[in-house]
């Protein structure tokens, strides 16, 4: 089986690189998911891992976000079952104790724009052609109270309202004026500026960081882990309706049509 996650962690520094390589685009499947979440367990509970930088090995994405054929012609069950692990990635990663930074070596639209936001911090290629954002309402589907939560926390009520309604995607200057993303650096330094960044994070005293991080998040997390199972419900109900699944048709078809 072919590893769609490759982690090299420094034993000297206590930090992991995630590179995410799932061909083409990175697109957060169950599979994906599922072996997202073992990788970042395994690295929570090593007591010599403090930090984790997450990025992409696929050029000009960071993450697709959700697989939209995950959501498109599957059973109920299934559905329910794609998106528990789509709660639990950002639980875990939203709720992670490691200092945690998002690469974001290409685009994120989405699922992938959410997994950057539950980082501590985002560094963004400078490059124009990419972009960042919520855009489920493109696709004709509504981010979750949880996505909405988790951008709300990052650039603010107001900011989030106009990005999440008009589905924006953020080129990275944009991305920066709001504060999508910390920082904007030339393509080929992101990862080598992560692991600086890193360093500064790393030597502030760890218990005190870590009591802050869940201070300031645990509110939110609450929210969701008190509601799991209407959330799913509310999912799949809402994903297998048929107006919302010939939306899903639509893009998908739009996608193809853009790539000709
Ligand atoms: N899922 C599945 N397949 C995808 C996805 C995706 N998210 N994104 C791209 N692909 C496929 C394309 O269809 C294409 O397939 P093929 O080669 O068979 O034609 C292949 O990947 C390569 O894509 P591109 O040719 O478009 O690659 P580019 O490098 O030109 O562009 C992008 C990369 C920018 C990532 C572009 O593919 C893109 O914009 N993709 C769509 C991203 C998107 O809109 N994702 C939204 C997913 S929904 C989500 O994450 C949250 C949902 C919350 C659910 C709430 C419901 C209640």
């Amino acid at each position: 089986t072919s590893s769609k996650i490759k982690v090299d962690f420094d034993q000297s520094s206590g930090v992991a690189v995630m590179h995410m390589q799932s061909p083409p685009v990175n697109s957060l499947s169950l599979e994906f998911l599922t072996e997202l979440c073992i990788n970042v367990e395994k690295l929570e509970m090593d007591k010599s891992c403090r930090g984790l930088i997450i990025t992409s090995n696929q050029p000009k994405v960071f993450s697709a976000g959700l697989d939209i054929m995950e959501m498109y012609g599957k059973s109920p069950e299934r559905c329910g079952e794609f998106w528990k692990a789509v709660q639990e990635m950002w639980l875990k990663l939203y709720g992670s104790n490691l200092v945690t930074i998002a690469a974001i070596s290409g685009s994120s639209p989405a699922g992938g724009c959410l997994m950057s936001m539950t980082c501590d911090y985002r560094i963004m290629a400078d490059n124009p052609r990419y972009s960042i954002g919520l855009n489920e309402t493109q696709l004709g589907i509504v981010a979750p109270f949880w996505f909405k939560d988790t951008m709300v926390n990052t650039v603010g009520h107001r900011t989030t309202e106009l990005a999440l309604e008009l589905g924006m995607l953020y080129s990275p200057a944009e991305a920066l004026k709001i504060g999508l993303v910390d920082q904007l650096v030339p393509e080929d330094q992101v990862l080598t500026t992560a692991t600086q960044i890193m360093t500064k994070w790393l030597a502030i005293p760890e218990h005190a960081r870590q009591i802050t991080k869940s201070m300031m998040r645990k509110p939110t997390i609450d929210k969701l882990t008190a509601n799991r199972e209407a959330d799913i419900n509310n999912f799949v109900s809402f994903i297998t309706k048929d107006s919302i699944q010939k939306s899903l048709r639509m893009y998908l078809e739009m996608l193809k049509k853009r790539k000709a």
